[in-house]
């Protein structure tokens, strides 16, 4: 049950039948200024096929269909998302029990923690694509970085979170760091910018922005925040060994509750002295949000603010970010509405969950139809406590972080399969820096190892992913299926991989400037 979240204020020539309909927000008119191509992916026909493409937000789709047809989206709370760098699942509450987070264990404990959650991609700004657009990164166009010289950006017709919510009548803030486009903040429909992505000035940032929001009582807000920590940040001297470690002067190592090594990592002082730092940066991350949620209580907005947490993928670890094993694609996410039941209460869900799959779901909650093209499927109705059919299967995808290392994975309750296009290094060196300080158990010599063209592992007796069944007669089976399920995957989705070798941006800057073009 949605309890009244804004003061109530009247807008000219709507009907009182229509407010009387609203419960929890102010009531908007529609959206007169709606692009042509908004109103096209709103369509009656558009939602049939969304629906059917993505049967269990029907009943989302359809009722939010409704309720734009009256030009009155109900219930509808604040939005912030909060998220940082590089982080997995490595916080207390997912189990790490040496790395102290209670800031984010509370809003767990307080809201709903999901387990089983992952990101489509284990890099930044492919992952952070998915997250806003509810889309592959093969199709939103985000198949790399985003920055500097990889350039890779969002196709021009792709929708961010932000624009939809903009033209939605919410007011729509970025804070801190923004890298799901090569574009700019503008591009992702958000009408406030604050830059800076250190978690403190971030977080100062928003906490401005929130007390500006918290004025404006005839319009929700959507704000996401983002922090650059726990992300490496390397150092002045780049011969020290500590360079591009997770520390930077603001922060210090954390052994209070020691130092846990997870079973993918050789148990060494390297590694051990890497972990210390994580949890420090981690900490300090922690630290800054509690401010943010201490903000979002004292100003009076935590009954009608949907706060979510979340990161854009694994930490930055060999094997582990970069990876498709489940250290890079699993993702802490928690979010919490006290106004809507199943929506908070320290629940914890074990269905897996993917990061295209947080558009459609908020979508529905502020009353607004799935676009046709959203690959994503709502997870409300498990929240809700109705009936939900849990996901079969996710997918995971890298094709450029900073070099050309194309792979495709399937993820089911019990295996994971890979598929890799190059014969790249068995895994990327996350740390960037090609002194690292820590080292995987397989492959016991990551200097000589490569790809094979199929991984195949059990995840029931082989959760860290060491043992490669790929080429084990018992297994044919399994892999054959999964190799047929991630084909029509990826076929049903388009991927280029399964046509030619994807050509970058700065492929394409190379072959201008070699024509005579501009760079
Ligand atoms: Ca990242």
């Amino acid at each position: 049950m949605m309890r009244t979240c804004h003061s109530r204020k009247l807008v000219r020539s709507v009907p009182e039948g229509l407010l009387r309909q609203a419960s929890c927000s102010t009531v908007v008119l529609p959206n007169t200024d709606m692009k042509k191509n908004d109103a096209k992916l709103i369509g009656r026909r558009d939602a049939m096929r969304a629906m059917a493409a993505t049967p269990l937000s029907a009943a989302l789709a359809s009722s939010a269909t409704q309720g734009a047809q009256r030009g009155m989206p109900a219930k509808r709370p604040n939005i912030l998302l909060m998220h940082c760098h590089d982080l997995g699942q490595y916080l207390h509450c997912y189990g790490v029990k040496t790395v102290r987070t209670p800031n984010l264990d509370r809003l767990a404990s307080e809201g709903v923690r999901f387990e089983r959650s992952f990101c489509t991609a284990p890099q930044c700004s492919p992952s952070r694509a998915s997250l806003f657009t509810g889309r592959y990164p093969h199709n939103n166009g985000v198949m790399g970085l985003c920055h500097a010289d990889f350039a890779w950006d969002l196709h021009p017709d792709e929708r961010h979170l932000g624009q939809i919510l903009r033209d939605a009548g919410y007011t729509t803030a970025g804070v801190g760091i923004i890298h799901e486009t090569h574009s700019g903040p503008k591009r992702c429909g958000l009408q406030h910018y604050k830059g800076g992505g250190g978690a403190k000035q971030a977080v100062n940032n928003a906490i401005g922005l929130l007390e500006r929001f918290a004025s404006e009582t005839d319009k929700p807000f959507y704000m996401q925040v983002g922090c650059i920590e726990p992300h490496r940040l390397g150092g002045k001297d780049p011969h020290a060994s500590d360079h591009m470690g997770f520390l930077g002067r603001h922060l210090k190592p954390d052994t209070t509750l020691g130092v846990d090594v997870p079973g993918f990592l050789r148990d060494t002082e390297g590694t051990r002295t890497e972990l210390a730092e994580l949890q420090g940066a981690v900490h300090y991350m922690d630290e800054q949000y509690g401010r943010l949620l201490k903000a979002v209580r004292d100003r009076g907005l935590e009954e009608c603010t949907l706060v979510i947490f979340t990161t854009d993928h694994g930490y930055a670890m060999p094997r582990a970010k970069c990876s498709l094993y489940d250290p890079g694609i699993a993702v802490a996410l928690m979010l919490r509405l006290p106004s809507r039941q199943g929506w908070h209460g320290g629940a914890v869900h074990s269905q897996m969950i993917s990061n295209v799959d947080y558009v459609p779901t908020l979508l529905g909650l502020v009353g607004r139809a799935i676009p046709a093209n959203v690959q994503g499927r709502s997870f409300a109705s498990l929240l809700d406590g109705k009936p939900y059919e849990p996901r079969k299967e996710v997918f995971g995808e890298i094709t450029y972080h900073d070099y050309y290392d194309p792979r495709r994975c399937i993820r089911t309750e019990t295996h994971k399969l890979i598929v890799n296009f190059s014969s790249a290094p068995s895994f990327m060196d996350p740390s960037q820096s090609w002194r690292p300080r820590s080292d995987t158990i397989v492959p016991p010599n990551h200097a000589l190892a490569y790809h094979p063209v199929v991984e195949l592992y059990d995840l029931r007796s082989d959760p860290w992913e060491q043992k490669d069944l790929a080429d084990d007669p018992a297994r044919a089976e399994v892999r054959k299926g999964l190799l047929a399920r991630l084909h029509r995957h990826l076929s049903e989705t388009q991927d280029p991989i399964l046509t030619e070798a994807v050509v970058s941006p700065m492929h394409r800057k190379a072959w201008a400037m070699l024509k005579g073009g501009k760079m």
